[in-house]
Parts: C-alpha cells; structure tokens; sequence
C-alpha cells in the first residue's frame, strides 16, 4: 500500500511529487551491523593496507566517529544492548548463544524493532542474528513455525541464520521457518549429542575439503559444506546454506526489503556475517585483498555497504535514509579455522591502534567503526565524541520524537545531536562488557579485577583481565600499556563510583 506520511505543519508547495514525498515521508533507517570487523578494519579508519572506499564514501557524507563502543566484546551480549537498550550484563543468560538457544529477548521486552513498528514503519532483520528463536534451548520446532519469534519482537520480516555461520544448523530461516526444508528430509539439531552414523570433523578429517579447523580449537562437530562446526545436525540437506553464497543472500534479501518498501517508511537491521569464521567469500572476491579470506570478505562487506547505497540512490530515497554502519565487537584474526588470516596479515592493523581483540577487556575488544550518514541532516566530518551502542534505541525515539518509559529505554540515552555530529562531546561513560567489566570516560578507563585468564591462546588475544585493579590514560596511552591505578587511586575510586551505580539500578 501506498502512503505518503505528511509531517504536521510541512507542506510541498512548489515541488515535484517524488520531491516533496522524500521531504515529507517518515525517514527511513538502516543499520549494517558487521560482524567482528575491527577499528582498523576499514580504510577510513587510517590502515591503508585495505582498501573499502564505498564505506569510505559513506563516512566522507557522513559523521565518522573515533571513540564509538559496542556494549560487549563478543556478539550475543553486543546485540543484545544494541537491540532493546539494556546491558547484557544485566542478565545471566546472555553469553555467545549456541544454535538451538531460545529466545534471549523474550516477547514482552521492548526492543527498537517494536518502537519503529510503533511508529508505522515497516521492519526487518536479515542476516547474522545470534540471539535465539523459540520458546526453550534445545526445543525448536526445526521443521515447522519456530516460536517465538522475531515477528513477537516487533520484526514484521526476518531472514536470517540463527547463530554464527560456525554454528550448526546452516540453515536460513524465513519468517520462523527454515527455507527449502523438504518434508522426506527432516532436519534434527543438537548441542549435547552427535547423531549416529553422521560424520564429524574429529572423526572424519578427510571430509573436510574447504578448510580445517585450527588445532585444539574446536569446530570439529558437525560438517556442512566439507566445513566442520559447533555443534550437531543431520538432515535438512536441500536447505544447507552454500557458504560462498551467504553474504548475496543478506544483500538481495536486503535490497528486496528496500526495493518493496520504497513508498512506506522502513527499518532494516541488516547483520552481515562477515568477517565472521568461517571466512567464506563469493568467488568474485576471491583474491581481492591481496591478504586472504580475512580481507577478502572485507572487500565483500565494502561491496556490501556499496549495493545499499547504490539501491537507495536508485529507487530516490538515499536522501531520506539515515544509515548506521557499525560492528558488534572487535576483531580476531585466528579464530578456529586454518584460513591463513595469520600469515597473510602483513602489516594489516585489525584493530587499530588498540590493546586486545575480540573478546578483551582492553579497547579492541568493543572501540568499533561507528558511521552516521543522513544526508543534509548530519554535521559531516570526524568526531571524537564518546559513543556508544546501548543509546540506538533512546536516539531512534528521540530521533521519530517517540517518548520512551524509564523501563522500555533502561541504560540507552537519547543522543541524536551527538549522532548527527552536532554534539562533540557525546555520553559522559561509557561502559565496555568483556571477561571484565570496564568503564571510560573518554579520557581515563577502569578496568575491574578479574581473576579470568589473562590471555587466550587460541586466538592470541589480550583479554585485559587482571587480578588488580587497572586504570589507564587513555589520552595519552591508547595502547593502555601503563597501569595507572595506584598512582590515580581518587581517579580509580571516581570511576568505582560510577560503575556501582549502574550495577545497582
Ligand atoms: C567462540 C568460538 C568462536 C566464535 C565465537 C562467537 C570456539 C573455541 N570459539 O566460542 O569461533 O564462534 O564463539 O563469535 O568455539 S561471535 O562473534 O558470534 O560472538
Ligand atoms: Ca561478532
């Protein structure tokens, strides 16, 4: 159905109509939320050893911001606070979720899908999604309509994977219901149990033709696609997602969404899977980075960010569409699968100028890209403002003048001046969600004691835990390499202060 919503008081006098409908419809929103691309990732971000000039172009019209957060370090948490306004440390049950998870968000939470339902928007999530689906872990109905789902939580449209595409099933799922699932082939996913007869990457190697898993780093269950994984599935064999095809899947998916809600306000949250393991480009981009599969699904992403923008120039709404393209944690190079992401780094900076990775305590681990474009809207250029994910849901109020109780926006702040580049300053905290819980002001940073391991192996990360309290300058110690906790103890004591008050509300 066609509707064009005409603001009060707005009229077009004088204008062409595809005009005056861009200027009087309700802005659209898009939200490309990468997976695992680090500070350092993208070439606006200053390493020249990639090249992503369509996101380049997008921060150029836009707000780039240098000291934006993700809540957590990992993606279940991450998207959790950006997606209902609530820190995931809040819960218990927010950890990285396997495939067969339920719900995380439960039908009742307010979530920022529901606020642009509310407001008459169109809305859809499509791609990565990491939060679970259905009533009870291990209980979905993999064969018929999985519920709840994203539909209860205000998407009117999903397309999605479950989980990660290292987590079983490799399946998309429509609107509740697997796609291709034909009824002679049933498919059966567990977490606890392999199925008899079903070969896995431990017992069966030779099977494994597209990559291996890095050595004592798991991934070794289920394989799919000559791929092992977490976990455990059988069946379902028309319905495997093809791993090459998976980032034009989200994209046409995403372009469709955009191409039927052209005359109709929307809001997609499209959650690439790249730079996700297993790291699994399209052909096309095989080759392109010059540093193997890890760069080359950058490369892809760029494309990713290019076809969006192209499409909105396309169908005359480029003008009416904020866009926020961000990560939900930090990146990892090795992260289970032998892809030679190590090897071909060179002088590559996944994160930056930053301590940590994926999964730290330390800046890496949550300083992500952070990209606002609303064209004529935003004050273009660089800021430095202190930013984070938890506001999206306060800021989307605020920005389609939506009042929020106390309860329904909980830890997100309205900052849509400081979104559109207008307020240098940003939040006065922010708070960073990894082993440890840490706290930044911008200029200094707490971290709280842990007695969690101090390093990971595996991935070869700095996870920024420590049995002693740790203070750092970041202002002047971006790498966080000088602790200063027992010289600034009225410093660590301020910050302490800050951190118990949201513990406790
Ligand atoms: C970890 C996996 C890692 C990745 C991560 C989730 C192991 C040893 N490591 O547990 O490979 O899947 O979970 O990543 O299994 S995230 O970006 O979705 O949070
Ligand atoms: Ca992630």
């Amino acid at each position: 159905m066609r509707t064009i919503n005409i603001l009060a008081g707005l009229t077009c006098a004088g204008l062409p109509v595809a005009l005056c409908a861009q200027q009087t419809q309700k802005p659209n929103v898009i939200v490309i939320m990468a997976d695992d691309i680090g500070y350092g990732d993208l070439s606006c971000y200053g390493e020249k050893t990639i090249q992503t000039p369509n996101v380049e172009r997008l921060a150029k019209g836009g707000v780039r911001f240098t000291d934006a957060h993700a809540v957590a370090a990992t993606s279940t948490p991450s998207r959790y606070s950006f997606l209902t306004g609530h820190y995931s440390w809040r819960r218990t049950d927010t950890g990285i979720a396997p495939g067969d998870a339920g719900m995380i968000i439960r039908p009742e939470q307010y979530t920022v899908a529901d606020l642009f339902k509310d407001a008459g928007y169109a809305t859809a999530a499509i791609g990565k999604w990491h939060l679970g689906m259905g009533d009870k872990t291990g209980q979905q109905n993999w064969n018929g309509l999985i519920s709840p789902g994203l539909k209860d939580i205000g998407f009117d449209y999903s397309y999605i994977m479950a989980a990660t595409g290292d987590r079983v099933p490799c399946v998309w799922v429509e609107n509740g219901r697997v796609v291709g699932l034909e009824s002679d082939d049933p498919i059966f996913v567990s977490y606890k149990e392999p199925f008899p007869g079903e070969p896995l990457g431990k017992t069966h190697p030779e099977l494994l033709t597209v990559m291996k898993p890095s050595p004592n780093h798991g991934h070794d269950q289920a394989i799919v696609n000559g791929i092992s994984r977490i976990g455990y599935m059988k069946g379902g064999k028309k319905a495997l997602w093809k791993d090459e095809n998976i980032n034009d899947s989200i994209v046409t998916h995403g372009l469709d969404f955009i191409e039927q809600h052209k005359d109709t306000p929307f809001f997609l949250y499209l959650a690439t899977n790249d730079a996700h393991v297993p790291r699994v480009p399209h052909p096309r981009f095989v080759g392109k980075s010059g540093m193997g599969p890890r760069g080359d699904v950058l490369v892809e992403f760029d494309w990713t960010v290019g076809q969006v923008v192209e499409t909105l120039e396309r169908l005359g709404i480029r003008e009416n569409t904020l866009i926020v393209l961000t990560s939900d944690n930090g990146p990892v190079v090795d992260d289970g699968y032998q892809d030679r992401a190590v090897d071909l780094l060179g002088k590559h900076r996944p994160w930056g100028p930053f301590r940590g990775g994926k999964y730290s305590s330390f800046e890496a681990g949550t300083r992500i890209p952070f990209i606002v474009s609303y064209p004529g809207k935003v004050k273009k250029g660089i800021s430095k403002a202190l930013v984070s994910q938890i506001d999206f849901l306060a800021t989307m109020a605020e920005f389609l003048s939506v009042p929020l109780t106390e309860e329904q926006k909980k830890d997100s702040r309205e900052q849509l001046q400081t979104w559109y580049g207008k307020d240098k300053k940003g939040r006065d905290y922010v708070i960073e969600h990894a082993g440890s819980l840490a706290i930044s002001d911008g200029t200094w940073k707490y971290i709280s004691p842990s007695k969690k391991k101090a390093y990971e192996k595996l991935t070869n990360t700095e996870l920024g835990n420590s049995p002693e309290e740790q203070l750092y300058l970041l202002k002047k110690d971006i790498g966080e390499k000088r602790n200063l906790a027992k010289e600034y103890p009225e410093k660590v004591k301020d910050l302490k202060q800050v951190l118990a008050k949201h513990l406790a509300c």
